[in-house]
């Protein structure tokens, strides 16, 4: 057992001590379309400086989670390569922005399953038996396997890194608080389009005493997993 992290507005977890045979490491969406160059992110016109940032301190907190033996989880969005799974409300969304997913761009055709974009970037490749679970939409339980592996591993307990913060990130971790999994994100291992959309997003989960869980940061997280 590991002791609590300190986080805000609360020490994570509420009950007490970090198990890790309980607890799994989230890592959302950390995809060259969402902080690749020329991937979809880039071509919408957003700085993919700011989806990058974590990629650093996601990889120590990967590091010290495979070591405790946690369980890892890896997520893409992505559609299939007939569109079938695309709402066609997202795509004329996306063709409004100028990166119609679907269509052909540098690093393959924008968030299809199979393309170089839609690939996990190489510096947080999985590693064989980690769990990769792959989602049409933003959150991750939704059309997915996601709740029934982490029952069948006893897993309680999420900690979120990922991209981007206010849209996968966020959606899966009110999803995840939803079903009673108890959450902490970590402020600089995750990202968004917008540093005030990342910073707000932080914020909202501080709320009504944690009103989707904890806020902390790898360097506290990385004190009580490297103990
Ligand atoms: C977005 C994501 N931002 N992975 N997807 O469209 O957060």
């Amino acid at each position: 057992m590991l002791q609590q992290v300190q986080a805000n507005p609360y020490n994570w977890p509420f009950d007490g001590e970090i198990d890790p045979s309980k607890t799994a490491l989230m890592l959302i969406d950390w995809q060259a379309d969402f902080c690749g160059p020329n991937g979809y992110v880039d071509a919408m016109g957003y700085d993919i400086s700011l989806t990058r940032a974590g990629i650093e301190p996601t990889k120590r907190v990967l590091a010290a989670a495979r070591k405790l033996g946690m369980k890892i989880i890896f997520t893409r969005e992505g559609h299939r390569p007939d569109l079938s799974d695309l709402p066609a409300n997202k795509r004329w969304r996306s063709k409004q922005i100028g990166a119609e997913i679907g269509s052909e761009g540098p690093l393959g055709r924008i968030l299809v399953r199979g393309e170089k974009g839609w690939d996990i970037i190489p510096e947080l490749a999985p590693m064989p038996g980690e769990v990769i679970i792959d989602k049409p939409g933003k959150g991750s339980f939704y059309a997915t396997d996601l709740d029934i592996i982490l029952r069948v591993a006893g897993i309680t307990h999420l900690i979120f890194t990922g991209i981007t913060t206010d849209v996968c990130v966020h959606t899966t971790m009110r999803e995840a608080n939803d079903r009673g999994y108890e959450c902490l994100i970590l402020s600089d291992c995750t990202g968004a389009t917008d540093k005030g959309n990342h910073e707000a997003a932080l914020k909202m989960v501080t709320m009504q005493g944690g009103v989707f869980g904890a806020v902390s940061d790898s360097e506290s997280l990385l004190k009580v997993l490297e103990n």
